[in-house]
């Protein structure tokens, strides 16, 4: 079932074998970009994570690298390094990381001295900061001592900031900031943000990014990446609007400084049964690398890094007529590894539907839907007839202001990842079966206009597999 898995991305991140959860560490060094992320090299499943390593000179065609850190028995980590960053301390590569130990999670400090980024040592000081700050309230579980975990660090100055996730008892999510001069000795300097108003208990994997006018802080609380804009202001965030990043299947994304701009990368977890996952060999895929940034209207632009262009390969012929009506339009062109581009306009329309992952009876397929209510919906009820996956419909809200729609939607074996507008994004998982690949359109009670219609066949440049998936309890390998 691994070599042979039609849910396996082409294009999209995925471990090469195994479990994957959040991208972590993500730096560029000598031009080369670094991805790592949490894996689990024992099965597809979470447990005793490790950081996986991959590289890339282009962002699309990434190479697979040894592991670069292991829970150390004895250490602070003994029960996974879970997620953080990486910075460049004047020449030295250095990971801040959390480290699971029995009841506490605390941060952990690691550092390189090879360009490549194989070898990591673990500082002997670790945890650099020994206890959570003792002042607040903060939550602990049935679980843990307290939550807190989870790393983002920039300097500012001669000056390094960090952000640690947590949250206060009977108040919410937090996001804490602290401040150091050598990355080991660190000052703890209040709440950077606390989600009084329903953004969840626990805030994981806070990031702070500078888009100029305004910055931006996300946090994921179990459910959604929530989004903050605003402005800095005597160590606290001043938020002038808030959002969710991407209402579907996307957690805990980390961005890279690359230059001018941020790319972001999201983790999209799998959303069928683990015995399917198990049966699959491998768990996890990441988002394409996407660009944040402000509009003139001061909101989140999102959208494709530009290199991701350069994946397609043909362009397909398609005859989409320029006015569609009820009647259902199949396209010629079909495929798993696509990229759907068009512009719509509803014209007197209830709604414009794309219908993609097509069984050639149609009783298999998934509808993406553009309504007058100013929604895009994938509907997944008749996504994955021979799997067990998620069914529920996903909704963005796209306002009217937004009209026409102009759509890119990335198709890549079990991902939907659609870019509205250059603002709006919305990942799905689906697991059609192998030869669900066709493609078709329509409009409901009217008709719309299309002004642009064009599909691609992408590139499939993730390397083959390297790894072997582990063996399931009680399976035959
Ligand atoms: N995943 C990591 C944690 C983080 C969570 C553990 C978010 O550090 O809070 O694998 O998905």
């Amino acid at each position: 079932a691994f070599a042979d898995d039609p849910g396996r991305p082409r294009y999209h991140f995925t471990p090469p074998a195994n479990w994957l959860n959040d991208p972590n560490g993500l730096i560029r060094l000598d031009g080369r970009y670094h991805l790592f992320y949490q894996y689990n090299p024992a099965g597809p499943f979470h447990n005793a994570i490790h950081w996986g390593h991959a590289v890339s000179d282009d962002l699309l065609h990434w190479t697979d690298e040894p592991i670069a850190l292991s829970p150390s028995p004895d250490g602070p980590d003994r029960d996974g390094c879970w997620s953080g960053c990486a910075v460049d301390d004047d020449g030295t590569p250095t990971i801040l990381y959390t480290g699971g130990d029995g009841r506490w999670q605390l941060p952990c400090l690691a550092t390189s001295g090879e360009p490549d980024l194989r070898e990591w040592n673990k500082d002997p000081g670790n945890p650099v900061i020994e206890e959570p700050p003792s002042d607040l309230d903060l939550l602990s579980t049935e679980d843990w001592e307290i939550e807190f975990r989870d790393h983002a660090v920039w300097r500012d100055g001669e000056t390094w900031y960090q952000l640690i996730g947590s949250g206060i008892s009977d108040r919410g999510g937090t996001a804490l900031l602290y401040a150091s001069s050598d990355l080991r000795e660190w000052e703890y300097e209040g709440p950077l943000l606390t989600g009084d108003d329903g953004h969840g208990a626990v805030w994981e994997c806070p990031e702070l990014l500078d888009l100029g006018e305004r910055s931006l802080l996300h946090v994921s609380n179990y459910e959604d990446v929530v989004y903050f804009l605003g402005e800095i202001d005597d160590g606290e965030f001043d938020v002038a609007h808030r959002g969710v990043l991407d209402p579907g299947d996307f957690y805990a994304p980390q961005s890279l400084r690359d230059g001018d701009r941020y790319l972001t990368w999201g983790w999209l977890p799998e959303t069928r049964e683990t015995s399917a996952q198990w049966d699959a060999g491998w768990s996890g895929a990441l988002s394409l690398p996407r660009v944040l940034s402000l509009g003139d209207d001061g909101r989140l632009r999102q959208r494709p890094a530009a290199e991701v262009d350069r994946l397609r390969q043909r362009r397909l012929s398609t005859a989409v007529p320029d006015v569609l009506d009820e009647r259902r339009h199949a396209l010629d062109a079909d495929g798993r590894t696509l990229e759907v581009d068009l512009e719509v306009s509803l014209a007197d329309a209830s709604a414009f539907e794309l219908s993609v992952f097509e069984s050639t009876d149609r009783d298999e397929r998934t509808a993406i839907r553009y309504t007058r209510e100013g929604e895009l919906i994938v509907d997944r009820s008749e996504s994955s007839r021979g799997e067990v996956g998620a069914a529920d419909t996903q909704r963005l809200s796209v306002p009217p202001y937004d009209e026409p729609l102009s759509l890119r939607a990335f198709l890549d074996g079990s991902v939907i990842e659609l870019f509205a507008n250059g603002r709006h994004c919305l990942t799905s998982r689906v697991y059609p079966a192998e030869n669900s690949t066709g493609l078709s359109v329509n409009a409901e009670d009217g008709r719309a206009t299309v002004a642009e219609f064009d599909v691609w066949e992408l590139e499939s440049a993730i390397t083959p597999v390297t790894g072997s998936p582990a063996a399931a309890p009680g399976t035959e390998s």
